[in-house]
């Protein structure tokens, strides 16, 4: 087990802590093209925590949402509101004011430290709204230039942490629901150290040396974890790139040699494909791969172009981060690994009983992060004597390793996101041409899967190039842009059960043959 003291600021340990340790002139973070050590790190977070406390007033347990793309601000504003005792959401900027509107009513969000550059959906969410009522801006570029900055800039640099519980609330993990209504899961403060100490620490063993770099968003725990917290716990250096595409993360890794890297398979597979023109990625030591399954293909190729194993996992916002993984020691293709110590893994039967090893069931999991959902309902449905059951279905060998099989639910695993297949359908079916649609996922080479929509015209609309480049179109402007469907059929009608309802599995096993 872990063994924290009972008041804890896990905020306080990624910074103070860390000068008292003789971090302070070590690297902290580098982005925007300035690095930050870990005193000036340090000094901004306090002064900002100021700023949250003594200006905008926010109290112990107050909640918080910040919308940023990944940079050393938005680093900055969830360790500041953390010190503030607040209970953080971070999101991300691809969201459009609806979403950030379930946000918000979900969880009763009073205060937004948005980046000044995406204040637009930011301010339509607060129209009206009943819960929230400050919305900050600060300088995501790093040049302090906006209201939040100014108000930190006057402040000492030494701030009296909130003196938080161990097992008080300090993040609130949202995901798309299978429906598409986000769902939340609260993480104490030692939750944000459980990761570092566990799985950082004992399978990636982490030093201070270690550089890393990635593309998954800060608003999304597995980039919380590895871009933010796991080199903080161990002094070593986070890259954050706003743009983590591809060419963008391998300039970086090429320029600060990046020892860690976590993302995607479809991101490995065209980071690949540029070695062949000369990418050098020789001084990765870890190749993280998660938030879609692995091929084997993949794997294999990484292996036998760097000599080393590419670490599958899998990881869920319910938990906080990786539950399941291989090890630079043991590793297989096609296989997710093993359970990382102290996280307990077994696959159910649709009767909740377990299954024997060789047979597909839903994967549950039970660990010291999680599952605690905001807000009861799910936690019945979804939480069985601290089991967390996933939409996961997998299939545990008899060694005791698992191996992924499919979802369970309508989510659409593209790219590394998670897309709720009934929120897109909702958004294509507010166009007029619309009369009805179906979305699910297609498996993709490039994406793990895509988002393929299945739809039954109004009268008088015409099928054709035109018509689908105008639904996508929509489709962007209503929700998040990475969620369009990239493919579009037009169908005279759709599948459906005596009792009406659309029939998605039909759609999945036509695409399947
Ligand atoms: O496997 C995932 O999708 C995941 C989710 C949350 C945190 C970490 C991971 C890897």
């Amino acid at each position: 087990g872990f063994d924290y003291p009972d008041r804890l600021n896990a905020a306080v340990e990624l910074t103070d802590v860390m000068v008292a340790k003789g971090f302070g002139d070590h690297t902290a973070l580098i982005g925007n093209g300035r690095r930050r050590t870990y005193k000036e790190l340090t000094d901004w977070t306090n002064r900002l925590a100021h700023a949250l406390v003594d200006d905008l007033g926010i109290r112990p347990g107050n909640r918080v949402l910040i919308r940023s793309a990944n940079n050393p601000a938005m680093v900055a504003c969830w360790l500041a509101a953390t010190k503030a005792g607040a209970v953080v959401i971070n999101s991300m900027p691809m969201l459009r004011a609806g979403e950030l509107r379930s946000y918000v009513e979900l969880a009763e969000i009073a205060f937004a430290l948005c980046d000044t550059r995406l204040m637009d959906e930011m301010t339509a969410c607060a129209k009206d709204s009943a819960f929230l009522k400050t919305v900050v801006g600060f300088d995501g570029t790093s040049n302090h230039d906006a209201e939040l900055d100014r108000l930190a800039l006057e402040k000492p640099v030494r701030f009296q942490a909130i003196d938080t519980a161990q097992d008080d609330v300090a993040l609130l993990g949202f995901t798309s629901g299978s429906t598409g209504a986000p769902k939340a899961t609260m993480h104490f403060h030692r939750d944000l150290l459980i990761i570092a100490d566990g799985y950082a620490r004992e399978i990636l063993n982490v030093t201070d040396t270690d550089v890393f770099i990635g593309s998954p968003p800060l608003a999304f725990t597995f980039g919380l974890g590895g871009l933010a917290i796991f080199p903080l716990r161990f002094g070593a250096a986070a890259t954050l790139l706003e743009n983590a595409s591809p060419p963008n993360m391998i300039d970086i890794i090429e320029k600060y040699r990046a020892t860690v890297c976590f993302t995607a398979p479809t991101a490995y597979r065209a980071m690949m494909k540029a070695m062949d023109e000369g990418a050098d990625l020789s001084s990765l030591r870890a190749a993280v791969s998660a938030g879609e399954t692995l091929p084997g293909p993949v794997y294999e190729e990484w292996m036998a172009r760097t000599g080393k194993p590419m670490l599958d996992g899998i990881g869920a916002t319910e938990m906080l981060h990786i539950f399941i993984t291989n090890r630079f020691d043991d590793h297989r293709p096609a296989c997710t690994g093993r359970p990382v110590t102290g996280y307990e893994a077994k696959v159910i039967g649709s009767d909740g009983q377990d299954l024997p090893a060789g047979e597909i069931g839903r994967l549950a999991v039970r660990g010291p992060t999680g599952c605690r959902y905001l807000r009861g309902a799910r936690q019945a449905d979804y939480v069985q004597d601290g089991w967390n059951i996933s939409g996961d279905t997998f299939v545990m060998d008899a060694e005791g390793y698992f191996h992924f099989s499919a979802r369970n639910d309508d989510i659409i695993l593209s790219s590394g996101y998670n897309i709720a297949g009934p929120e897109v359908e909702a958004a294509l079916l507010a166009h007029a041409a619309v009369a009805e649609c179906a979305v699910i996922g297609v498996p993709d080479d490039d994406r793990g899967e895509i988002v393929q929509a299945h739809v039954v015209l109004s009268t008088g609309a015409e099928p054709g190039e035109a018509l689908t480049k105008e639904l996508q179109d929509h489709v962007k402007a209503t929700i998040a842009p990475y969620k369009y469907p990239r493919s579009i059929v037009f169908v005279s009608d759709l599948p459906k059960t005596e009792t009406g309802k659309i029939q998605r599995f039909r759609l999945r096993q036509t695409r399947n043959g």
